[in-house]
């Protein structure tokens, strides 16, 4: 009896645990200048233990920016495709802070997005002088970093 009491408690954690990590999707948009190559949201608040999937095509992808990844986060890059079969690439959150990533070929054109993961205490400042340096060398899309940092809460 106490086994199976146990084994319920353990299935419940585990299925409140699953509801409560989410599944999110950025998008890539292309629109017209000065809209093109965004990511949309390109501003995104998660949880921790949450996912997030970039969608668009294969001439994209999803890259974190070194010096905007969290003490102990790790480093991710992956290919964007809209093909059958593939999959666009996909992370799990599992480290609190402020992330900045970009698609590594649109980079200078301001290709970028920022990822916010619950508390960004520790990073945000750091990240936030990266960012500000890294949109100096943005050859179009130019203040969207600041754009974007101005709309984290
Ligand atoms: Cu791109």
């Amino acid at each position: 009896m106490l086994i199976i009491k146990k084994f319920v408690v353990l299935l419940l954690i585990f299925s409140i645990g699953n509801v409560f990590a989410k599944e999110h999707q950025v998008k890539m948009l292309n629109g017209s200048a000065p809209d093109m190559f965004v990511f949309e949201p390109a501003v995104l608040k998660i949880n921790k233990g949450d996912t997030v999937t970039w969608t668009g095509d294969a001439m994209h992808n999803s890259a974190s920016i070194n010096e905007m990844l969290p003490k102990g986060a790790k480093p991710w890059m992956g290919k964007l495709t809209k093909k059958a079969g593939e999959k666009s690439i996909s992370v799990k959150f599992d480290t609190e802070g402020l992330y900045g990533y970009n698609c590594t070929p649109h980079a200078m054109f301001g290709m970028v997005g920022l990822l916010i993961v619950g508390d960004t205490s520790g990073n945000s400042k750091a990240a936030k002088t990266a960012a500000k340096k890294i949109e100096e060398k943005f050859a179009a899309g130019k203040g969207r970093f600041t754009k974007y940092l101005s709309e984290i809460k």
